[in-house]
């Protein structure tokens, strides 16, 4: 049953493109609804067992009027015709503003049609939460996709405080100022009583462009992680802008990465795999920021010099299909898996191909399992918000073993210095960070693993969503 929360509202609400809910349908038609494991549904568990909570979000599926319903949490769906999938999410969502957050690494198409429905939903958005919300709540708004709802929110619904996390970079002003429609989407976040960053830098960048498009007063003391928040007055209040680096449930993944089970199946991977002197892991998203191509490419080289062994060396690349209507994706595709086939063809044999390629996601107890086998993680994005999949690795390796190759354009980055740090555009660099991390001798490799250790353990998503919500309630 659905907590009757639907004429009182919920005192905490979360919006975001997604609802924390899968669908299963059984052989007789019947459908039942289970929250979805991992991600933001995590991070928030604490926060809704504390207090009874709504979500607004849509379901994933286009052209559907499915009403779910979970355990703990006041679902209310936001319907999206397939159309407005094509124009809000594939669209301006995913070919305008991720390509222009994420350094223009494809080039941003700016359609004013796409802008017009991210404008609807992003009101429909609003109004779901403006029904969903009890007087005086707490709401928080989550990523680029609803980048206009704190400000349409505020008009709707004075009385909330209002927070808002965007979980990809923000852009320097030299690259947002592409945008035609930039001082709209800055006045939509304006509309938040605290808008959070991953980084101090992202929240800086808000701060020098909010100034220069809007003329508002800013702060202009650095911003600190946690701590020294920026202002900006605008109307008569006080927005916060600040760094809040988001994390894993990280004792959840030690202990689930610690059972009999995960490391016998670890055991049974590298034995599968050829018991290899280095395994070398990446897992992502299929997505052009990810920097898959980087790390394949610097595999080859080292190959081609012999510095690394094709007959000794497995390379696992777990990607998980994403985005597959957008042209940029189809592409990557076609260029990550000729690259593979490639290497394959030049440096394996029919019995051992030095790369093993999935396009599927896998399970959670296999994922896991993975990261203890891997003497080396790849994680070389151009770019990246923060990379879970980095802290994800280090809470697996309570051994000390393993090493962590990162590229300095990630935002784990700034917190895990102790890793194998890479420049992904510099060649000769990558190729040194990779062969360090898989030659190094034990003890600096667990030197460096301790460090990384201590910060994830340290600094979970815990600490991350309280931090942000005791600053957005001012306790
Ligand atoms: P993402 O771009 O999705 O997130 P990331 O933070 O690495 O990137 O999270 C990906 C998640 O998917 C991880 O939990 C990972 O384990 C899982 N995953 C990836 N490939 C998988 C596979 N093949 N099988 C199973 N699981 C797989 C966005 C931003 C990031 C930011 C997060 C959170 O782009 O920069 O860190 O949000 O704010």
């Amino acid at each position: 049953m659905r907590p009757d929360t639907s004429t009182a509202g919920s005192d905490f609400v979360v919006v975001a493109n997604r609802l924390p809910v899968n669908k299963q349908v059984g052989d007789d038609g019947t459908v039942t609804w289970t929250r979805a494991p991992g991600g933001l549904v995590t991070a928030l568990a604490p926060v809704f067992d504390s207090q009874p909570g709504a979500w607004v979000g849509w379901t994933g599926q286009p052209d559907s009027a499915d009403d779910p319903h979970v355990d703990g949490i006041d679902i209310h769906a936001v319907p999206l015709s397939a159309a407005e999938v094509e124009d809000y999410y594939e669209g301006f969502s995913n070919s305008t503003l991720w390509p222009l957050y994420h350094d223009v690494l494809v080039k941003p198409e700016y359609r004013a049609d796409w802008w017009d429905v991210y404008i609807t939903v992003n009101r429909r958005f609003a109004e779901a939460a403006s029904a969903a919300a009890a007087p005086g709540a707490t709401v928080w708004v989550q990523d680029y996709q609803l980048q206009l709802v704190p400000a349409m929110l505020r008009e709707l619904r004075p009385d909330l405080k209002i927070g808002f996390f965007l979980h990809i970079p923000w852009p320097p002003l030299e690259l947002f100022s592409q945008l035609p429609w930039r001082r709209e989407i800055v006045e939509g976040l304006l509309g938040a009583d605290l808008i959070g960053f991953h980084l101090p830098g992202g929240a800086q960048n808000f701060l020098g462009l909010t100034h220069r498009l809007t003329g508002l007063p800013v702060s202009t003391e650095p911003v600190g992680v946690r701590s020294n928040f920026g202002t900006v007055e605008v109307d008569g209040r006080t927005v916060q802008v600040g760094s809040f680096p988001i994390s894993i449930d990280s004792a959840g993944v030690a202990a689930q990465a610690d059972t009999a089970a995960v490391r016998a199946r670890a055991a049974q991977l590298r034995e599968s795999l050829g018991n290899p002197r280095t395994l070398l892991l990446g897992v992502d998203r299929l997505d052009y920021t990810k920097g898959i191509d980087v790390r394949i490419e610097s595999l080859e080289r080292l190959f081609a010099s012999g510095r690394l062994d094709p007959a000794d060396t497995v390379f696992v690349q777990l990607a998980s299909p994403s985005r597959e209507n957008v042209e940029s994706y189809a592409t990557l595709r076609n260029t990550v898996e000729r690259t593979v086939a490639h290497i394959n063809g030049t440096y394996g044999t029919v019995d051992a191909p030095p790369v093993r390629y999935l396009l599927q996601p896998v399970p959670r107890a296999e994922l896991l399992a993975y990261f203890v086998a891997a003497d080396v993680a790849l994680v070389t994005p151009l770019r990246d918000g923060m990379n879970l999949v980095t802290k994800e690795y280090i809470a697996c390796r309570s051994d000390l073993g393993g090493a962590l190759v990162l590229s300095e354009f990630t935002g784990a980055a700034m917190e895990l210095d102790a890793a194998y740090l890479m420049n992904p555009y510099d060649d000769a660099a990558t190729d040194d960070a990779v062969v360090a991390a898989a030659t190094d001798d034990d003890a600096e490799r667990r030197r460096r693993m301790q460090i990384l250790r201590d910060q994830v353990m340290n600094n979970d998503v815990d600490q991350w969503a309280r931090s942000f919500l005791d600053t957005l309630t001012g306790k």
